[in-house]
């Protein structure tokens, strides 16, 4: 790993949004779809998925979901319930309450909270269907009391047969209502605008490759989406006393997602800085997808050595990353001077995988330098607010003459005679 002092480092950041020829291929799709229904959908399931099917296969059925079970061994059943309670318990402390406020005047004002009604899930096939990331995307949401979750996932290459069994269990026992074998463009299509077999949705989440990626940009306004995640990021923010096997086991523990994935160290410690880099090499050797993680590694990984390490908690919240692990002598000392960072792992026993599958916090948190400003998904992404107002007249009567005031300052005569009306009415003068 290169290792670089702060000021030189230099991060780069790319985001993904196409090229004209696949913004054009994603427009065409969508506006195939809108134009024909499930006609097109198959069409495009035909030419991208190579898969024939007929509009009655489109739904995976509760029978299919339910047989997926006989073909996941026993331990990955145990281990997916066991996520499953924990992302639900920490999920369940986020749930608002509605509210109202009764004012001395009579006046009342409060906030009505909803679940959305219908939410869509996108889950990649192949190599990156990751159950766990059905789990993060749909147990908030079923949290928050949305009553219809719908997945969708492309039809692998042998139909009926192809999708993978434990994607179905995961999103079973996450509680997905209704699941169809539709994956790219045309999916997210389908779920904005709906076909004759697909009712439209109110929100679409979930990653995808790079066409469901600007087809959710696209259909943005017809129906809410989640923010489009980059590649996943660590950075390790570690002191002398970090034990540099576990530092680099952390770092590619990330850098195997993608290519473009980012692992960085942060540390005051020279000694550290080398030990992690020499790590790494030799963990790298080892490592199943190591064609993955050491491009990663060589592109965006980096080890940034501080004066320090007060230094490299300004590095780190510089970075903003997704994730960050703290591996320092006094971890808990640390954690409220991060000021930008999705997640925070304290200490040497919370290695990122803990948090990726298991402890309850969500996965999907924000990449790219938007942890500056945005959180990770939580139950508040599936629900919304609706204000209440209630005026008594005494309430009108005190604050009628200031509304009609700045109603008049907006040149807004209409306003402000609506008020009049009441307070001429009903005044004493009226
Ligand atoms: N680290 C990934 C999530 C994930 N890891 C899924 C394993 N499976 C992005 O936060
Ligand atoms: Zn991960």
């Amino acid at each position: 790993m290169k290792i670089v002092s702060a000021r030189d480092f230099k991060l780069q950041r790319e985001v993904d949004y196409g090229t004209p020829e696949q913004n054009q291929a994603v427009k065409d799709i969508i506006h195939g779809l809108r134009a024909e229904g499930d006609a097109a959908l198959l069409r495009y399931t035909e030419a991208f998925d190579q898969v024939t099917l007929s509009p009655q296969d489109l739904r995976i059925s509760p029978d299919e979901l339910q047989a997926a079970y006989s073909r996941v061994e026993p331990s990955f059943l145990e281990a997916i319930r066991a996520a499953a309670a924990n992302i639900r318990a920490f999920h369940m402390k986020q749930k608002r309450n509605s509210w109202m406020d009764l004012q001395p005047d009579g006046s009342l004002l409060g906030q009505i909270i909803r679940p959305l009604k219908r939410v869509g899930v996108y889950v990649p096939g192949g190599k990156a269907a990751y159950p766990s990331s059905v789990l993060m995307n749909v147990i908030p949401a079923q949290v928050a009391g949305v009553p219809e979750i719908v997945m969708v996932t492309p039809p692998a290459t042998g139909g009926k047969a192809g999708i993978d069994p434990y994607t179905l269990v995961a999103a079973a026992e996450a509680g997905v209502t209704e699941a169809y074998r539709i994956g790219g463009a045309q999916a997210i299509a389908a779920l904005a605008y709906g076909t004759e077999t697909i009712q439209p949705v109110d929100k679409i989440c979930g990653p995808g490759n790079i066409y469901v990626a600007l087809a959710k940009r696209e259909v943005y306004g017809a129906v809410d989406i989640d923010s489009i995640a980059g590649p996943s990021e660590i950075v390790v923010l570690a002191d002398d006393t970090a034990n540099a096997a576990y530092v680099a086991a952390d770092l590619l523990s990330q850098a195997e997602h993608d290519e473009m994935a980012s692992a960085i160290l942060v540390t005051p410690s020279r000694r550290l800085a080398e030990a992690v880099s020499a790590e790494v090499q030799k963990q790298l050797a080892e490592l199943p997808r190591r064609a993955i993680a050491s491009a990663s590694i060589e592109q965006y990984g980096a080890v940034i050595v501080t004066d320090t390490l007060q230094e490299g908690i300004e590095v780190v919240n510089r970075l903003a990353p997704e994730h960050l692990e703290i591996m320092v002598e006094n971890p808990m000392a640390y954690a409220g001077l991060i000021e930008n960072a999705g997640a925070i792992f304290l200490g040497t026993y919370s290695s990122e995988p803990v948090g990726d599958y298991f402890a309850g916090p969500n996965h999907i948190i924000p990449t790219n330098g938007t942890a500056r400003f945005s959180s990770p998904v939580d139950v508040d992404d599936f629900i919304k607010k609706s204000s209440l107002i209630y005026y008594s007249k005494e309430a009108l009567f005190k604050n009628g003459a200031a509304i009609m005031e700045l109603a008049r300052h907006e040149g807004l005569e209409g306003h402000a005679r609506a008020i009049g009306i009441r307070l001429q009415n009903e005044g004493e003068a009226g």
